[in-house]
């Protein structure tokens, strides 16, 4: 979960802030180090102690990784550059707030993570390089797709939707049982809107992988077709791989500014510009100039409506805080059929076994953000919309170790037998 609070005015990246991290220089420098930067834990006790520490991450320009609704007493969590953690500690204890350090040096848990890479070297048994023991490049992410598509031509389509802001291309694929011409009622899936919340892209790949190569699961393409946009947003994925490993946004140029990117999640074209967005080109929440300036949010918006009247279900994974967010996200509103988005969202993550997670309106259990790839979807007429905030709860957040990539598909993997059955009678 990424908050707001402090984003709006003061959210120029710790990366793009050349006195807190090694200075970002371009596509070519190297990679940006968080060598120092710790994750505090602060469980807030009353609303003055909110206050303060609010006015304490605004003097100190402190991300907020995660915080609470405010009815809640569970943990706000922190990026703090190592500059500020000797002050920030003597306010904290002045204020008689008590803090815990849960990550201690923020680079050594990204190089744990992505120490075991996969080098994108074709496995020439398999004919492709994916695996979900590591978290993978765009090309074996992508070559993964095309192997699909040629291997499996009566059951997987590979549509280009358009180029990215860095000129690679967007993929959809299309995964069907051509047994029938009838056109089907569909679900969308996207991963990778935002780039760092690299269990997104994970899941969706691995999604396609069960629904195309595991017989088993034949029965879920006999009703209903199946589009799946891996990664929405891959020139902010390369980049967290290459570069920032917590940037966000996409990597669009600014001419007046030397910030770079948009906010996705901000860009959609549904009340677009409203709460929990900023106009600072610097911010995390950046909504852009106007709705679809991305070039990425563009394509997707215009192939969904394309699809429009077959897509019944529209799905967008992201990272972190598991829990399943239904609309309105724009501000605490609920659609005349929320009950029902709110049945099939229940009954979903019913079948999750081993993780938990909360359901509920999406501006009251995180937050108000405008803007958002799932209210726009709804308000096309898609009736069930959905984000989902996979895990953790906040132990590693964006940085979840590749250990986990599996245990996770697999446990939300059954959900999907949920919402296969509720489209094929819609
Ligand atoms: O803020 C977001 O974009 C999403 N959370 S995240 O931590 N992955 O960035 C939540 C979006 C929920 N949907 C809307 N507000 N429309
Ligand atoms: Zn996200």
């Amino acid at each position: 979960m990424l908050t707001l609070l402090v984003l709006l005015v003061f959210s120029s990246v710790f990366a793009a802030d050349p006195s807190a991290a090694t200075e970002e220089v371009g596509i070519d420098e190297k990679a940006l180090s968080y060598s120092g930067f710790q994750v505090w834990s602060i469980t807030i006790l009353s609303n003055g102690e909110r206050e303060i520490l609010r006015k304490i991450t605004e003097q100190y320009n402190v991300e907020v990784w995660k915080e609470p609704k405010t009815d809640k007493a569970a943990a706000t969590e922190l990026l703090v550059a190592p500059q500020v953690q000797k002050e920030l500690k003597v306010k904290l204890t002045q204020a008689n707030i008590s803090y815990v350090i849960k990550i201690n040096d923020l680079q050594t848990t990204i190089d744990n993570g992505t120490a075991k890479h996969n080098t994108s070297s074709i496995n020439t048994k398999a004919g492709h390089s994916m695996d979900w023991t590591s978290y993978h490049r765009l090309v074996d992410i992508y070559g993964y797709l095309s192997y699909l598509a040629s291997t499996y031509p009566g059951r997987v389509e590979l549509i280009n939707i358009g180029t990215s802001y860095e000129k690679r291309p967007l993929y959809v694929v299309r995964i069907f049982n051509c047994s029938s011409s009838v056109v089907k009622p569909a679900i969308w899936i996207d991963g990778g809107i935002h780039a760092r919340e690299w269990i997104s892209p994970a899941l969706a790949t691995y999604i396609i992988r069960q629904l195309v190569e595991v017989p088993a699961n034949e029965a879920l393409l006999t009703n209903v077709d199946w589009y799946i946009m891996p990664v929405m947003n891959p020139d902010g994925y390369e980049y967290t791989h290459t570069s920032n490993r917590l940037w966000r946004k996409t990597r669009s140029v600014m001419s007046w500014t030397s910030c770079r990117g948009v906010d996705p999640n901000r860009n959609f074209g549904y009340k677009w510009g409203g709460l929990g967005t900023s106009t600072n080109p610097c911010s995390e929440v950046y909504k852009g100039t106007s709705a679809f300036t991305e070039p990425e949010t563009l394509a997707t918006s215009n192939f969904i409506k394309s699809k429009a009247s077959s897509i019944k279900l529209y799905l967008t994974l992201h990272s972190y805080g598991q829990s399943a967010l239904i609309p309105w996200g724009y501000d605490v509103v609920y659609p005349s059929d929320y009950s029902d988005m709110l049945t099939l969202a229940k009954a979903a993550v019913a079948k999750f076994s081993k993780y938990r997670y909360s359901v509920g309106n999406s501006a009251a259990l995180y937050y108000p953000a405008a803007g958002g790839s799932d209210d726009w979807a709804k308000s096309i007429g898609i009736k069930y919309s959905y984000t989902f905030e996979l895990s953790d709860t906040g132990a590693y957040g964006f940085l979840l170790p590749a250990s986990n990539i599996l245990p996770v598909c697999q446990d939300f993997f059954p959900a999907l037998d949920v919402f296969a059955a509720k489209v094929a009678t819609l």
